[in-house]
């Protein structure tokens, strides 16, 4: 019901490969454990043989595997997340440029349990799980651990990020790319339902999860989903929160981990209409309201064709992709991060999102709720050594020539009584204009230490009434936080020792010195300078 990170590998040759952000084994070592796993495992079963293709038929940029699996599940699943069949036939003609990809849930049992990527030879083993993640091999595995792996070789990014396009109320359209861990809401953004008061905008869904995003030829980064579906969290999604969604998941979807009502239909925690006298939950046990136990897990998913999606961009298939005017980065923060704030340049950019934290959640076998980093929101699907996948991207940077700028934002502070500050969903909206009101040139910021944030009143908050001071709560940085923040981003950064790039510790002794020099002035005009605390950047 959940990934399993710590049966997850990378297998290479040599360790260093991997990172310490991996899990590794060797190669040889990886095929000898899981090759005596999957020795006649399938006995008895059906195998089924899926060609797929990642991307949009006939793009440039689009890549073709083959999966092989004993599991129904699976199989069909794959027929809804990826463009499989004869269309992947056709597009791999003769050639050998294919993921190979062999699956089988085996008997289940985690203790012969493997989810292994040799991205040397573009394979992927998998065994002993039936969880999405760790068994529809197209996602994860193929599009974001060996796809950026591709991604570092040939100079291009496969990133944990959805695709939205933002359509202002003059028809004017920007694409915003956007990466959160796990469950902290890439697809609702993705599939945003403009609020009331901002009914002139329009979101039209991209894609909901992965990103691949190569620089066109007009300077700018141009993004596909490598995706045909979506695979959400299902508690949560309601015709209140996620209307799209839920207008998407009606029909030709396989839902897994709900509430089974005695009508053989499903039913969730979060979701609009009570819920049935009886029912049968996630684990197959009879329920009843209030018994104590969640009818639905809460990683439990929907596999829905993104073709369902009432919000679906027309350019969703463009074989070139769209154009990526932003990126944000965001996490589940109740304190610390603001709403919303914007990086200087495209190395804190990339900073902001080498730092990005979140509170951990059930999409991953683990504890939930406790803060960790996450880098990207790529910390389980990098597939190579996470200080060389920072040096990527400050390379790109130098490789773009229009790049996205960067901002980070935080749908998740809460009150002193826990309670979010944020309505969130929808509302989502207003954060979103403000960017691209910052790509534009049309919406005023501030100084801070940490970056950019929102001016007073640059916010739209037409149709949206806070209680007084919530605002200033939402975009507070609080000094001591930050302080605090930076010395942990200091020990997480330490743990890649020296491939961490000298670009990354510049920005982090940058940020260090605007924190000092704002704590400085706040003795007094001029206290920073006599106590010689120099400026970090433009800002100070
Ligand atoms: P993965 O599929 O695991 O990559 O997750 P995701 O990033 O697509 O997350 P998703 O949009 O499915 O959201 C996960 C959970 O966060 C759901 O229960 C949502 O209801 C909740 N959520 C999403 N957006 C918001 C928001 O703006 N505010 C609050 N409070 N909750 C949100
Ligand atoms: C995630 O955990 O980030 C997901 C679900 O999108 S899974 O495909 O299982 O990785
Ligand atoms: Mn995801």
């Amino acid at each position: 019901m959940a990934r399993t990170e710590e049966l997850t590998f990378i297998c290479t040759e040599r360790r260093e490969t991997a990172g310490p952000n991996n899990n590794w084994m060797s190669t040889s070592e990886a095929k000898d454990r899981l090759g005596r796993i999957f020795d006649g495992c399938m006995r008895g079963r059906t195998m089924y043989v899926v060609p797929y293709i990642m991307g949009p038929a006939a793009s440039p940029f689009s890549k073709v595997g083959f999966e092989l699996t004993d599991s129904i599940y699976v199989a069909l699943s794959m027929l809804i997340m990826t463009r499989a069949g004869d269309v992947a036939l056709k597009q791999l003609g003769e050639s050998a440029d294919f993921v190979k990809g062999l699956h089988s849930k085996a008997d289940l049992n985690p203790e012969r349990r493997f989810i292994c990527h040799f991205p040397e030879e573009m394979a992927i083993w998998s065994v002993g799980s039936g969880y999405g993640g760790n068994a529809l091999l197209g996602k994860k595995c193929f599009a974001l651990r060996i796809g950026s792996y591709m991604g570092f070789k040939e100079g291009w990014m496969a990133e944990h990020m959805l695709i939205v396009g933002v359509q202002a109320p003059s028809g004017e359209t920007h694409y915003i790319a956007g990466a959160f861990p796990s469950a902290c809401g890439k697809t609702n953004l993705a599939m945003l339902n403009p609020p009331a008061g901002m009914e002139g905008y329009k979101v039209w869904t991209v894609g909901d999860d992965i990103a691949w995003m190569h620089v066109g030829e007009d300077g700018r980064l141009w993004a596909v989903n490598p995706e045909a579906g979506y695979f959400g969290v299902v508690p949560g999604t309601s015709f209140k929160t996620n209307p799209n969604a839920m207008r998407t998941i009606q029909s030709n979807t396989i839902y897994t981990n709900v509430l089974e009502t005695p009508d053989k239909g499903v039913w969730w925690e979060g979701v609009d209409v009570p819920p049935p006298d009886q029912g049968i939950d996630w684990q197959g046990r009879p329920w009843t309201p209030g018994n104590g136990e969640k009818g639905a897990h809460p990683n439990s998913r929907f596999t829905a064709p993104a073709n369902q999606n009432p919000s679906i961009s027309p350019e969703w298939e463009n074989p070139q992709g769209v154009p990526i005017s932003a990126f944000i980065f965001g996490g589940r923060r109740a304190k610390v991060a603001p709403l919303v704030y914007q990086s200087l340049d495209w190395n804190h950019g990339v900073y902001v999102g080498a730092s990005l934290a979140s509170e951990t959640t059930a999409a991953a076998v683990g504890q939930v709720g406790v803060v960790r980093r996450d880098p990207m929101a790529m910390l389980p699907f990098c597939g190579y050594d996470m200080g060389n996948y920072f040096g990527h991207w400050l390379e790109m940077g130098k490789r773009i020539p229009h790049p996205p700028k960067i901002f980070n934002v935080n749908w998740f502070r809460t009150d002193e009584n826990g309670k979010f500050l944020w309505p969130g969903f929808g509302h989502n909206l207003r954060v979103l204009k403000w960017i691209i009101g910052r790509c534009d040139g049309t919406a005023a910021a501030v100084e801070s230490p940490i970056g950019l944030l929102p001016a007073e009143g640059s916010i739209d908050m037409t149709g949206l009434e806070l209680k007084k001071g919530t605002m200033q709560e939402l975009l507070k940085v609080d000094p001591a936080d930050w302080k605090q923040e930076v010395e942990s981003q200091g020990a997480f950064f330490a743990k890649f020792g020296d491939r961490l790039p000298a670009g990354i510790t510049e920005q982090r002794k940058a940020l260090l010195r605007r924190l000092e020099r704002q704590a400085a002035e706040g003795l007094g005009p001029g206290a920073a300078d006599r106590a010689g605390i120099a400026a970090g950047s433009s800002l100070t």
